[in-house]
């Protein structure tokens, strides 16, 4: 059983935070609270844009992790490179570094001595790990080469900092990287990593938007990128992923070549795909409530509580029956709270934890043998059996998962409005996605980033329009394209 009724005692130790959250309406101030008081981010850490994990927080971020590797590990191997880059291989690909430039932090000094080549604080790994793939591979039987790693990345961020949403150090940065022999299978790997990312996402029930970013907001040196956004309660939209075909751009400045079966010398061609901790800022912003957060039971660092009623005289039946339950569950994260707060407290503390499942027993249950149920995303409750408990978990898990998703893209499909004139794109941006057509003409685009940023080209949405039409600026041939406020 989960050792987190002895973080409750020494919970007790602490002042009392029984003050309601703010509703979730006012939502920047109720992530902010939210985040803090769930105990998933200490956001006291005196260097901007840095913040700490919390043991709770540490236990969503291991069991979303989780996910995204047993994900990875089917066709990946995990690896693990420096994250101090020498100055000579960031500037190497002319794009990146025009790119990163700005954001890159700087190791100058080994002590007192100046260092002869600066060192960066990897922003992303490219130019960690392309000289050594460059050792690594020699011929097409190398290829493909697939691995990623789970790891901390510096960007010296210069818009707004948000706690799991914009850092300057980015604790959980799952980057993967690809080497093909050619295009084709460089583009095959696109289409696989956005497979993977949407199972990812659709396991934690967030509902995303894919879009081919446009020309002008690539990631620096790609060929192209395809990017996942969610949005946000406020209408925001926040890019949860992104894959990038990177061609051979990157091969032929790193030189990564390898002989063909012919005995030709061909250069190589890249992806790279990468997630981060946004995926927990998602999955706090999508579900959350009133109340606190809301976890899908996978993900749930405490996936059921147990709540024994106690009433006097009958506490020992009670906290028997309560305690048998548990051991019957033992294979999922439960807790039995036996803490001496009232149960309202109790519920209280859980429902903030955002606990999928909670199972009330008391006297009368334990009469009749049953227990009552109910779920973090309901306000019913049931009567259930005891003994039947542990084989509807999994089947209950579920079902919530599935409801929190419909809740979850109903709300984003609300959001979601197509656009036929730069006025209508300008209003509903204050408060949703606009999806409206656009050319190619990045003066164009320039026009509707005044409003929001142009997302791209809507690949798939959870609202279906012709892909295409008249340009809202110029009125030339124009795709289907995406444009919010983002975070
Ligand atoms: N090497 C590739 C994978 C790369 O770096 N791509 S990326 O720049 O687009 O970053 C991958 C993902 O990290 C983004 O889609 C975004 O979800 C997240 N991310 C980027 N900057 C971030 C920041 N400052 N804080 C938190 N997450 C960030």
């Amino acid at each position: 059983m989960s050792d987190l009724s002895e973080g409750n005692e020494k919970d007790s130790k602490k002042p009392k935070q029984v003050e309601k959250l703010p509703p979730k309406k006012n939502f920047s101030e109720w992530y902010h609270e939210l985040i803090q008081r769930a105990e998933i981010m200490d956001v006291r850490y005196p260097v901007k844009g840095l913040y700490v994990w919390y043991p709770f927080g540490f236990r969503i971020r291991k069991s979303v992790y989780g996910i995204l590797r047993e994900i990875m590990d089917r066709e990946h191997e995990e690896v693990y490179f420096p994250a101090l880059i020498p100055e000579t291989e960031l500037g190497k690909e002319g794009e990146h570094i025009k790119g990163f430039e700005n954001e890159v932090y700087w190791v100058t000094h080994g002590g007192k001595d100046e260092l002869d080549v600066k060192l960066a604080l990897r922003p992303t790994s490219e130019t960690a790990m392309y000289p050594m793939f460059r050792l690594w591979i020699r011929s097409h039987a190398d290829l493909p080469l697939r691995v990623y790693q789970v790891v901390n990345t510096f960007r010296y961020e210069t818009k707004h900092t948000r706690p799991l949403i914009r850092l300057r150090e980015i604790t959980s940065f799952k980057e993967a990287h690809t080497i093909h022999a050619t295009f084709e299978d460089a583009e095959e790997q696109v289409r696989k990593a956005v497979a993977y990312y949407r199972e990812f996402y659709d396991r934690l029930a967030i509902p995303y938007l894919i879009c081919k970013r446009p020309e002008w907001d690539k990631f620096p040196g790609a060929v192209y990128t395809i990017a996942f956004d969610t949005v946000m309660p406020d209408g925001k939209t926040l890019q949860i992923g992104t894959v990038h075909n990177l061609g051979d751009n990157f091969a032929r400045t790193f030189d990564i070549t390898y002989e063909t079966p012919d005995g030709e010398h061909s250069f190589a061609h890249q992806t790279c795909y990468g997630i981060s901790e946004r995926c927990i800022a998602a999955l706090i912003s999508v579900h959350g409530d009133d109340l606190g957060l809301v976890l899908p039971f996978e993900v749930s660092p405490v996936q059921v509580v147990v709540i024994p009623v106690l009433y006097k005289g009958r506490e020992g039946e009670v906290l028997k029956v309560a305690r048998e339950i548990g051991e019957d569950l033992k294979k999922y994260r439960v807790v039995v709270d036996e803490s001496e707060e009232r149960p309202g407290a109790k519920y209280y503390r859980w429902e903030l934890k955002g606990v999928a499942i909670r199972i009330e027993v008391g006297p009368r249950e334990v009469e009749e043998g049953t227990a009552v149920v109910s779920f973090r995303d309901e306000k019913k409750k049931f009567k259930v059996e005891k003994e039947k408990i542990p084989e509807m978990i999994e089947q209950w898990g579920e079902e919530m998962r599935e409801r929190l998703y419909i809740r979850a893209l109903n709300s984003m499909k609300e959001k979601i409005v197509l656009c036929e004139s730069l006025d209508e794109v300008e209003s509903h941006v204050k408060s949703g996605v606009a999806f409206t057509y656009l050319c190619d003409s990045e003066r164009c685009g320039e026009r509707l980033d005044e409003f929001g940023s142009v997302l791209g080209e809507v690949i798939e949405a959870p609202v279906s329009f012709e892909g295409e039409g008249r340009c809202v600026v110029c009125g030339k041939e124009g795709k289907l394209n995406a444009v919010a406020r983002t975070y």
